[in-house]
């Protein structure tokens, strides 16, 4: 008997057919964040990072323009199965001669990446306002800041951005998902915990104003609960975005590191599923803190895409990756990532969720358990395999890695 046959019996006694599992996989999309491949640098500014956002490490070879980050992308996407998008930031634009500031950005700015998207084959094209890294960020304020000038420079960036967004969906035939995050906050007790807010929420209005397409553009906020040199409080904090998204019929965009360590972003999918059609997600790995190491398979991931999959959410969550690790092979770290959260929706739709949810149901605990258990050790490597095989993948990805390494990147 093929090993995949045995897989495929032992799956089949639990009612699942691991054919259509392989076919379902295949298609649901994960946005891909450029980022990871220059450490958040992006090619319009100096290259400091500000608004907290922190790498570590110095692993040669790191992208440094568009065509080193064009080339990682590609190198890495083709060794990540499925259906693939490419989340940008709009720190990624390619201005040429043009001296424009973030505010001004255009969608031709963005008209390279379309291409190299479209060459590749990706699915579509997300979004993001980058409104950190930059000297407009005041006090380590933007859309909240008290001075005028700079909420107006921030809100005409967003603005911005959702045209160039538009455009992505337009050309890509697919949705374009703009998720805005800021840094704003407070290393100190603040003295005013509320005008910020209100400024806040005032500047999202208005960013809200502009003349977009809601079908095909998807605004997302996305909270935070501290960052570093914020330690005190965060303007846009959980509460706030949910309350706003909620109130403006926008989208909740919920990162894993964002939340205290004993809360979970599980748990808060299906909270928001009862009151929103859409979720976003930004899946990264906290190490005690918002560290953003490389997504591993671990509890919280299988847990997650349980909740995607049981809930019959496929459709209605966004999977974005958020990480950025310098201190290893930058390419290792995007497909170890993308493969992982791959592996841990492969996971979630190989098991009995209907009988799982019954036996919860029914009060039946002990059987839930035993179940539960047994269900763990079932052969999921080998349908992963064979998904594989049939993308003409496989394992051994990480030699790839190395000559391309070797004779790529060791010579940057
Ligand atoms: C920061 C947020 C944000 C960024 C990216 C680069 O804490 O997670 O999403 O990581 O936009
Ligand atoms: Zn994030």
């Amino acid at each position: 008997m093929e090993i995949y046959d045995y897989a495929k019996a032992k799956f089949n006694e639990l009612g699942i057919n691991t054919d259509e599992i392989i076919k379902t996989l295949d298609n649901i999309p994960i946005s891909i964040h450029c980022w990871q491949g220059d450490d958040v640098i992006g090619f319009d500014q100096s290259g400091n990072l500000t608004g907290g956002i922190q790498t570590t490490g110095n692993y040669p070879g790191r992208a440094r323009n568009f065509e080193e980050l064009k080339e990682d992308i590609k190198k890495a996407f083709s060794l990540i199965p499925g259906k693939k998008r490419l989340n940008l930031h709009a720190s990624y634009a390619i201005l040429g001669n043009d001296k424009v500031d973030r505010d001004e950005y255009l969608p031709k700015h963005f008209a390279p990446w379309v291409e190299f998207a479209k060459e590749i084959g990706l699915d579509g094209i997300d979004f993001n306002p980058t409104i950190f890294s930059h000297p407009n960020l005041k006090d380590g304020l933007s859309l909240s800041s008290p001075d005028k000038k700079i909420r107006k420079f921030w809100i005409k960036h967003c603005q911005a951005c959702l045209k160039i967004a538009e455009y992505f969906a337009d050309e890509m035939n697919s949705h374009s998902l703009v998720n805005i995050w800021i840094p704003d906050g407070f290393k100190d007790v603040p003295a005013d915990r509320l005008g910020p807010r209100l400024r806040l929420k005032e500047s999202l209005d208005e960013i809200l104003k502009t003349d977009y397409d809601k079908n095909k553009v998807i605004v997302a906020v996305e909270s935070k609960v501290f960052g570093i040199g914020v330690e005190s409080y965060t303007v846009g904090s959980n509460e706030f975005y949910q309350n706003y998204a909620a109130k403006n019929n926008i989208c909740c965009l919920l990162d894993n590191g964002h939340y205290h360590p004993l809360e979970y972003v599980s748990d808060k999918i299906p909270a928001l599923l009862a009151f929103y059609d859409k979720v976003a997600l930004h899946v990264t790995r906290g190490v005690r803190w918002d560290s953003d190491h490389v997504v591993i398979l671990d509890d919280e991931l299988k847990e997650i895409c349980k909740e995607i999959v049981r809930n019959n959410a496929i459709n209605k969550v966004y999977i974005g990756l958020d990480y950025f690790d310098a201190s290893i092979n930058r390419l290792a770290a995007w497909i170890v990532g993308a493969r992982n959260v791959r592996k841990a929706l492969l996971y979630a739709l190989l098991l009995p969720n209907e009988k799982l949810k019954h036996l919860q149901d029914e009060g039946n605990f002990t059987q839930l358990l035993v179940l539960n258990e047994e269900l763990k050790t079932m052969p999921y490597e080998i349908v992963w395999e064979e998904y594989l095989k049939q993308n003409n993948l496989d394992n051994k990805w990480f030699d790839e890695i190395k000559k391309y390494e070797k004779e790529v990147l060791s010579k940057r």
